[in-house]
């Protein structure tokens, strides 16, 4: 084919090596979870294989800052800080993660930018790789038992909107039960979801 639309093949190992120094022990653990989990959500979806590997290698690359530290990596990448970012600058390690995932891991691809992007607070115009990632984040094994798991994980891989749903449901009522600020992107797009689903 002339090399034409040749495709890029991510090296997951030595990415995965990179992490491992940065990363807790237990954050690794969550990492390479979160790798298994959405590369198995890949073969029954069919995204790229690599590609979504990737992004959930690199989805929590940036979660090793503290609230300061990934304060003043948006002051040195120009990103932007919302009001609810300032109150609750852990959010940050989403859009923090995404640029790191260029810098530092040289993996130039807006798709596993949005994913990483859009990791943490959904978005109402998620793509499927987007979703594969949300999702394996919240179900992938070494997550501490939580509330309709294991329906959630069986949805996974019936109907992901629905576990996208379910998930978002459960994030907002732990929100309000630890009585944390949510970020209107959280509501927005549990909102977008409930009506598609209802459509
Ligand atoms: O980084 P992880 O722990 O693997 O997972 P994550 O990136 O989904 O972050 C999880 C935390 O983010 C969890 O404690 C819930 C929180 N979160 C999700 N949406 C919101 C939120 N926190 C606030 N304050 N507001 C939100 O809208
Ligand atoms: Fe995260
Ligand atoms: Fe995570």
């Amino acid at each position: 084919m002339l090399g034409l639309g040749k495709k890029k093949v991510y090296d997951l190992a030595k990415m995965e090596k990179q992490l491992k120094r940065k990363l807790s022990a237990n954050r690794f653990q969550h990492t390479i979870g979160v790798t298994y989990t959405a590369a198995a959500l890949a073969m029954r979806y069919e995204t790229e294989l690599n590609k979504t590997m990737c992004a959930g290698l690199l989805h929590d690359c940036a979660k090793y800052m503290s609230g300061d530290e990934l304060i003043k990596n948006c002051e040195r990448y120009n990103i932007e800080i919302t009001e609810a970012e300032k109150r609750n600058p852990s959010l940050l390690h989403a859009k923090v993660g995404a640029v790191i995932a260029a810098k530092k891991y040289h993996v130039h691809d807006k798709e596993i930018f949005n994913a990483i992007l859009h990791h943490t607070t959904g978005s109402p115009d998620m793509t499927l790789l987007d979703k594969i990632i949300f999702v394996a984040d919240y179900i992938e094994p070494n997550r501490e038992p939580l509330p309709d798991i294991d329906e959630i994980r069986k949805q996974a891989f019936m109907n992901i909107d629905r576990a996208l749903v379910m998930i978002l449901k459960a994030t907002l009522a732990y929100l309000r039960h630890m009585e944390t600020e949510i970020d209107e992107t959280t509501q927005k797009t549990h909102d977008f979801f409930v009506s598609k689903l209802q459509a």
